[in-house]
């Protein structure tokens, strides 16, 4: 069985990192020149339409990874990357309080389209500059305690598998839950 999961988050979150680091195929990535100058300060590239990538897990279980664009002009591309999806992974910086704020504004929104099964996954904990527990804890508070948050490296294969097989276990708990009403 194919399951189509989407990986959201804010500008430079990671999540073309995410999906190139695990895909098994060359992944299809949509990645531009910034336009706008103040982001054009933090890198150069960016998502415009999304990425998509490909994991075998075993042989009854293949994941299609979609990723979406980072910045809010492409928001449009969200209803049509959600039409068949299962579950749904948002990115945060851990390095940048606004990536982690934006984890909250990122599940409402793709909870007011559709309601999927979420993993939270905080990215760039190799980097020095974390935010302090204490504020993450504050951002996230808004989140239901049944979402996992995870901190991961997106550059680290293992890391971003874990955070995958996570979204697929919520995945099958949430489908027995199901069956047995
Ligand atoms: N060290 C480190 N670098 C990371 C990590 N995740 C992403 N990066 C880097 O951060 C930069 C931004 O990552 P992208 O994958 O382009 O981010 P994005 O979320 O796809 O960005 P948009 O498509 O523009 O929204 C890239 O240079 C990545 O290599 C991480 O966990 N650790
Ligand atoms: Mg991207």
């Amino acid at each position: 069985m194919v399951f189509k999961i989407i990986v959201t988050g804010s500008f430079n979150s990671g999540k073309t990192e995410f999906i190139k680091r695990i895909s098994e195929i060359v992944p299809i990535t949509t990645d531009k020149p910034v336009t706008e100058q103040e982001l054009k300060e933090i890198k150069t590239l960016t998502t415009v339409a999304m990425d998509f990538g490909r994991l075998t897990v075993d042989e009854d279980i293949t994941v299609h990874l979609y990723a979406t664009p980072g910045q809010e002009r492409f928001d449009f591309i969200y209803p049509l990357l959600l039409k068949n999806a299962l579950a749904i992974i948002i990115l945060g910086d851990i390095t940048d309080e606004k990536s982690i704020k934006d984890v909250v504004k990122y599940y409402k929104k793709f909870k007011s389209l559709k309601r999927l099964p979420t993993v939270v996954a905080l990215t760039k904990i190799d980097l020095k500059n974390s935010v302090p527990e204490d504020r993450i804890k504050e951002y996230l508070s808004e989140l239901p305690e049944d979402v996992p948050i995870l901190k991961i490296d997106a550059t680290n294969k293992e890391h971003v598998k874990r955070t995958i097989l996570t979204a697929l276990q919520m995945l099958f708990e949430s489908d027995e839950e199901q069956e047995i009403v």
